[in-house]
Parts: structure tokens; sequence; C-alpha cells
């Protein structure tokens, strides 16, 4: 008469989220099947194919600590699972490809990686444990950065190259962002920096910063004829910069405990819409208007089009994206 699959949780001793929900059926493997069967392996060292399927006795998974193996398969497990809550909830999207069939998850990838990585491929995301410094790249903004390629390739496509490279990159910050707020998790309420928890560089700083990204030494703040000449991660800024702006308007502020301080290159000041009709504006803007080409006088196009769609010709939304695009550079 019907196929019935049992909906199981157990408990996750995360390093990056604290304790969380997980989906571990059946007893007790990593499968989350409230979310398209989603799973989370064991590369143990390798750099191909799955590896293991984690399993276990009991239903709680890792101690909070990196020496304990199962701690990043519950952080990647429980990214991947609230990236697909975000995606339901808040986009109306049934997984990456809105098929409501999930993608999987790999952790413990090679020998001290320092990465996190998408593969169209495999349709999966991958973790590297880090430099030895017990900060596997498993948190998660980075979740939701690595599952939002996949939502990428499945919709606009940009190419990893030039300025559509770039706005592949800013729609993976812009999304896993969006992500670590929609959370709202008690050890991490949400922050518009890149990477804040898996200390990359050793000395604390984040990988990008959304508010100014040019604090990172690398990205660019403003759009100029010579910005997909840089490394995708660095064209990002411009595009990662309009999101703080459209959602949080310029100048200084303090966010969750964070300070910010956001300028323009038009000395306007901006006022925010709110993140929640920022990512819709972009999410529409990616779903249904970039393309694989899409540059960033695409991408503004892309996103006044959106706002039309979503809130009118005459919004105030509609002023405000076209106001943050300008105090950009891009007019
Ligand atoms: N972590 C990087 C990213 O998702 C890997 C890469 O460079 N493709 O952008
Ligand atoms: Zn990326
Ligand atoms: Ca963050």
């Amino acid at each position: 008469l019907y196929s019935y699959e049992a909906i199981e949780t157990g408990t996750g001793h995360t390093q990056y989220s604290g304790q969380v929900t997980l989906g571990t059926a059946p007893s007790y493997t990593l499968t989350d099947t409230a979310r398209g069967g989603h799973k989370t392996y064991d590369l143990n060292g390798g750099t191909n194919g799955t590896g293991s399927l984690f399993t276990n006795s009991t239903d709680t998974w890792g101690n909070g600590l990196a020496t304990n193996r199962e701690t990043a398969a519950a952080d990647a497990h429980y990214g991947a699972a609230v990236t697909w809550d975000f995606y339901k909830n808040e986009l109306g999207r049934n997984g990456i490809r809105g098929d409501g069939v999930a993608a999987y998850s790999r952790v413990h990838y090679g020998n001290a990686y320092v990465n996190a990585f998408w593969s169209d491929s495999c349709f999966c995301m991958t973790y590297g444990d880090g430099a030895g410094n017990l900060k596997p790249l498993t948190s998660l903004d980075v979740a939701g950065h690595e599952m939002s390629h996949g939502l990428t390739a499945s919709t606009a496509g940009l190419r990893y190259s030039k300025e559509s490279g770039g706005l592949n990159e800013a729609t993976s910050d812009i999304l896993g962002t969006s992500v670590e707020f929609y959370a709202a998790n008690t050890t991490d309420a949400g922050d518009y920096l890149i990477g804040e928890k898996i200390d990359i560089r050793g000395d604390g700083t984040p990988l990008r910063h959304m508010d100014k990204p040019s604090r990172d030494g690398n990205s660019a703040d403003y759009w100029s004829s010579s910005v997909g000449r840089l490394d995708v991660h660095h064209s990002s800024g411009p595009a990662n910069h309009f999101f703080f702006l459209l959602s949080e308007g310029s100048g200084a502020k303090t966010i969750n405990g964070v300070s910010y301080n956001s300028p323009t290159i038009d000395g306007s000041t901006l006022t925010g819409i709110g993140r929640t009709k920022a990512y819709k504006i972009w999410y529409k803007a990616l779903a249904t208007y970039m393309t694989s080409s899409t540059n960033y006088a695409g991408a503004r196009t892309a996103t006044l089009s959106a706002a039309t769609d979503l809130y009118g010709a005459g919004s105030a939304e509609y002023t405000a994206v076209a106001k943050a695009w300008t105090a950009i550079n891009v007019k």
C-alpha cells in the first residue's frame, strides 16, 4: 500500500555549533531520512570514493572535540541539514536540484587538508581536517557555502572564472552566511564573516569579511573593469559587499556582538532592507535571471528583476537594490 522509511534522530556534539539533533536512521548511521537521505561518510584520509558511512552502536555522535573522529561528521551532517531546511523554509526549494534528493558529505579528506569543496561529479561536499590545528573545515557557514555551490550549478550555472566566477563565489558566501543566521544556533548567532571559526590563517581572523571585503588583504570592495582578473574568492568581494549594504546598510554597526563598518564608493548613506528580503532577492535572481555568463552588470539587472517580481517595480526594496549596486560602483 505504501512504503515507509523511519525518521530517526540522535544527538550530535559538534565542534562549532554545540549540541544538535542529527538524522540517524537506521539504528544508527548518519543518514537524514527527513532531508532527502543525506548521508555523511568517513574518508579516513582517503581522497576518492565514499569511504565508510558513519555507523555507531549508540545514538550519540562526537564529543565536541576534533580528536574524536565523529565530531567533524556531526558538524558536516548538521550543516547539510540546516542548509536543507534554509532552502526549504526560506527559499521554497526542495533540495539542491529542487527534486527532494540530497547530496552527501565526506569528512577526513586527505592529510592535513586545509580546504572544503563541492563537486558536481559526485554531487557531494568534502571537508579536510585542517593543518593539524584541530580545526576541521566543517563550520556551518563553510558547509552552507559548499552546498550552495551545488545550488548555483543546478540553477544559474555561473561559470567559475572572471566576473561570473566571483558571483558564483559570492552566492556561496551570501547563502552560507544566511544559513548561519537562519540556524541562530546558541553557539553561532550569525555574522557577516566567512570561516571565522576555522582559524585558517592561524591568527584568529576570518577568511572573508562581507561589510568591507578588502579587510582580508586581497578582495575588492568595489566593482572595476579589472575585478574579473582576480581569483574568484576575491572578485566575490563587491557582490558580498552589495549583500551587506542591501541587508544592513552602510556605516558602523554591531550585529550579534560583531562590529562592522561598511563604506560606499559614492559617499551614499544606505539603510538596509534586512537579510531575509536580501537573500530572497538574490536567490530569485540566481534561479530565474542569472545564466552561466552573468557578470556584475547582469547581476544588477537580475536582482532588479527579482526585486520587481517579489516586491514591485516601485517598491522600496527595488530602490534599495539599485542604490546598493551603485554604492559598489555597478551603475
Ligand atoms: N573552498 C573552496 C570553495 O568552495 C574550494 C574551491 O576553491 N573551489 O570555493
Ligand atoms: Zn566556494
Ligand atoms: Ca560566519
